[in-house]
This record gives structure tokens, sequence and C-alpha cells, in this order.
């Protein structure tokens, strides 16, 4: 199979010289190889087994094994957890990534999360839910600040050789190789560490959970010269104390990592046969255990969709189950980021207009400089002050011209002013006149007629000459005449009291 490939890979080499030339130039420098050790590593959506357990894993204390995490400790007072690989590793070098979520309702949490790598599995203990006086390295997600220097939630590197007793007290400072102050609580989406020990170097880098980009690491620490044991467990622990957090665990890949020089250009090469067809069995046991999972996982939940063929892209993908408000809260994150980049390149160009501004007035400034300089006249300033005086002189022509045509436009005012008013006031003043003399005319008529009433009435005041007596009115008429009055009035007073007599009568 080697002997036909490898001119093959010759051919690829030399029709790729960019790729190839840089791989084969970079040698010990270049990155290391990476393999991925499943034996060595965890992740959901079927990361537990039906009896509760973690395939080649073992959990202790309050750590609680699901489909898609492990919840290490749950957000109750004084818990303790932890889970570890049940074998020894044997690697020189290697690669952990880390994916966790540690969320509290508190402003503050406790006690933190530590990632191992020891000679023994730290079961139970005080540090982070695992034991204390390791043999290996201890990365600590300290949320809580035993010391008070307001320096936590912080992540620092601890190393021990068997001997010493963690200083709780101070946050393990006075012990730590390496630190950085990082707030990994209470995250949109879950932190995610890189722990590389390579060369005797460890590395940790984090990306804190702020954007959906996997790969947005930023270096958190390092420690040069680390003496780690040659082989050793793997493990993720968590505490709480007095306040507690949610701690959860999502994935825990193990990589090996192995010098370009050491190893052989393919990873089938490096294994020898027979390890391959044993690693082959039982990845093929792996995988029907797997498979097995998935079928009773659907069974159990038919709502949730998985299709047969693509279980393993299910295996390796994050964001199959994606609540709710996940979903909101990356939303509102991919929208913050956005807002970021545009507020980014509007400052940018705010720059860019700046510098151009910047330019531009000490170019003038130059110019009026060189200017100044150049001509004592002030040449620049005559021209300025000629255009000054245009304005100033066009300026002065418009208000005149309004001056002149406001005062035209008075002038037609008066002009028909005077003819309408005072025809108006001729009239009026003839009407005014008629008036007068009508009413001087009704004046005199009445006077008139009341001399002629008058005049009568001065005659008619000589008192008449009184008719003369009529000559028929006898003596004998008159009393004749009386009588009968004495009469009728004698005859009605009687016929009155003979009325109210009458009406009496009814009461
Ligand atoms: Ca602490
Ligand atoms: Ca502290």
């Amino acid at each position: 199979m080697a002997a036909p490939l490898t001119p093959l890979v010759l051919l690829l080499a030399l029709g790729r010289p960019g790729l190839s030339g840089a791989q084969a130039t970079e040698g010990a420098a270049a990155a290391p190889h990476r393999r991925f050790e499943y034996k060595y590593s965890f992740k959901g959506p079927h990361l537990v087994q039906a009896d509760g357990t973690v395939p080649f894993w073992v959990h202790t204390g309050n750590a609680i094994p699901s489909a898609d995490q492990i919840r290490i400790t749950t957000s109750l007072k004084s818990q303790k957890g932890s889970v570890w690989t049940k074998n020894k590793s044997i690697f020189e070098y290697w690669e952990v990534e880390v994916t966790f979520r540690v969320t509290g309702r508190g402003r503050i949490g406790a006690d933190g999360l530590a990632i191992w790598f020891t000679e023994e599995q730290g079961l139970e203990g005080p540090v982070f839910g695992a034991a204390d006086k390791w043999n290996g390295v201890g990365i600590f997600f300290d949320s809580f600040d035993n010391d008070g220097k307001k320096n936590n939630p912080g992540v620092i590197v601890v190393g021990n050789n068997g001997k010493l007793l963690y200083d709780h007290q101070n946050d393990g400072s006075t012990q730590a190789l390496a630190s950085c102050q990082r707030d990994f609580r209470n995250k949109p989406y879950p932190v995610r560490v890189k722990i590389t020990y390579y060369q005797k170097t460890l590395t940790v880098l984090i990306n804190n959970g702020f954007t959906p980009d996997k790969e947005d690491y930023e270096f958190c620490a390092k420690v040069e010269d680390m003496v780690l044991p040659s082989q050793g467990y793997f493990g993720i622990s968590a505490a709480t104390g007095g306040l507690a957090d949610d701690h959860d665990v999502l994935s825990f890949l193990t990589f090996q990592l192995t010098e370009p020089g050491k190893e052989a250009p393919t990873a089938d090469a490096e294994i020898p046969q027979k390890d391959k067809e044993k690693y082959q069995e039982e990845f093929e046991h792996f995988q029907q255990e797997l498979d097995k999972k998935k079928e009773e996982f659907q069974r159990e939940h038919p709502d949730v969709q998985g299709q047969p063929g693509k279980l393993f892209e299910l295996f390796f993908t994050d964001d199959v189950f994606e609540t709710e408000s996940d979903r909101e809260l990356r939303q509102i994150f991919e929208g913050q980021n956005r807002i970021h980049l545009e507020i980014k390149q509007l400052n940018r160009q705010l720059d860019m207009i700046l510098d151009e501004q910047r330019k531009y007035v000490s170019t003038v400034t130059e110019e009026i400089a060189k200017r100044g300089a150049g001509f004592p006249g002030q040449h620049g300033q005559v021209s300025q002050q000629e255009i000054e005086t245009v304005v100033k002189t066009q300026e002065e022509v418009i208000r005149q011209v309004k001056e002149m045509r406001s005062s035209i436009t008075d002038a037609l005012r008066s002009i028909s002013g005077a003819q309408h008013p005072g025809s108006a006031g001729v009239y009026e003043t003839t009407q005014h006149f008629n008036d007068i003399k009508e009413h001087l005319h009704i004046v005199k008529r009445d006077i008139e007629h009341l001399v002629q009433r008058n005049t009568p009435s001065s005659e008619k005041q000589k008192c008449p000459e009184l008719p003369p007596f009529p000559s028929c009115l006898s003596t004998v008429h008159f009393f004749i005449f009386v009588a009968v009055q004495t009469v009728l009035f004698i005859g009605y007073v009687m016929y009155r009291s003979q009325q109210e007599a009458a009406a009496k009568k009814f009461f």
C-alpha cells in the first residue's frame, strides 16, 4: 500500500509547493500533529449511557451526567463533584478543549471549577471538589474572591508535586504559576477553554462566551518549562459553598499532540496493525452502542428530531439543541456584534475624515504662512477685503432697492388713497350737507307747524262767546227731569237691595 502511494504524495507535494513547502521547511517549529482521543473525551448529545455512566469516564460526588452535559454541581450550597478519565493517558503532549457554563442568579457565585491533569484521580477533596496535594496541574476557574482582592472571577494555574496544600484563603495566589482575570459566569454562549501542553509549555486560551465563534480564543496564561507527569488522568471538578452556581460541562475533548518530526505522516501508519484492528473493533463496538442508545433515545423522545445517518454530525454539533432563550441571546449578541462592527467602521471613517481635515488645515495654514512671508502686501487678505466690500455694497444696493420698493408701494398706496378716499369724502360731505339741509328743513317745518298750531291756540285763548242758552228748557221741564232722575235712582237702590238679599239666601 505504501509503495504505490509515495509517488502520488510526491506528485501532490510538487503540485502544491506553497502548502507542502511551508509544511516541510517549518520542521520542528511547525504545529504539532493533533489527534482526537475519544477515550479521554466526552460530548453531547448522547453523553450518558442508560445506566447513568459516561463512557470512559467516572463521576463522583454530586455530578449528574445527562444527555448533553455533565452538571458537576447544581446551584445548591456545599456541593462537590468531579469527573475523571477511567484510564491514564500516556501522551507526552496534549491539548484539551473544554466547554462549560457557570451560571447562577447571584451577582457573585462560588466556588468554581477546575480542570486537572494529575498522576492520580482526585476523586474527592477540598480543592474545587477534588483532592488536595495533587501531582500535576490544576487550572482553576475561581468564582469567589476569598482574599477580597477583587480579582475574581479569575483563572489561575497551580502546579503541585504532590506535597503542596492549596492556599484556598488567598485564592491560590501565592502558588499561582500564571493567571488571568476573566469573568466566565453567566455568559450567553458556553465558555471555551483550550489548554495546550506542548514542548514543556502550558498555554491557556479562553473563548469567553461572548460570540458564537468557537475559534475566538484569547490568550490567558502561559507557563514555560513545566514538567508534568508523563502519565496522568484528565479530570474536571467543581464545588459550591455558601453561594452556589450551576457548573455544567458540555464537552471535554482531548487531543494527543505529537511533534511533527516524531510522527508518521498518517495516523494509519502510526498505529501498529494489531492495535489498529483492536481500535477498529472498539470503534465499531462503540458505534453500535451509540446507535443503540440513539434508537433508545428516539424511542423515549419521539418529539426530538434525529436522522440515523447524521449521528456523528449530531455528535459533533453544538447547536442541535438550542433552546429558545439561547437563540434569543445569540440573536441579541449577533446583533450587538454587527452594531459593534458598524461603529468600528464609522469610527475608522471618522478618523479618516479627521485626518483629511487635519491635512487640509495644515496645508491651508502653511499656504497662508507662505503668502504672509512672501507678500507683505497680504494679497490674500486684500482679495478677502475686496470680496467683503463687494458683498457689503451688494447688500447696501439690495437694502436701497428694498427701501425704494417700499417707498414706491407707499406712494402708490397714498395715490390710490388720495383718489378713492378723497371722492368718498366729497360725497360724504355732500351727503352730510344734504342731511343737514333735510334736518334743517324738517326742523323748519316743525317750527312752522308749531307756529301754525300756536297761532290758532292763541286765537282760541280768547274765551269763545257762549252759545245762546236754549230757550226750550223751562223751569217746569227742569223739575220734571229731576224728579224722574230721583225715581230712577230710588228704583235702582231698591232693586240692588233685593238682589243682595236674594244672594244672601244661598249662604
Ligand atoms: Ca476563591
Ligand atoms: Ca481573589
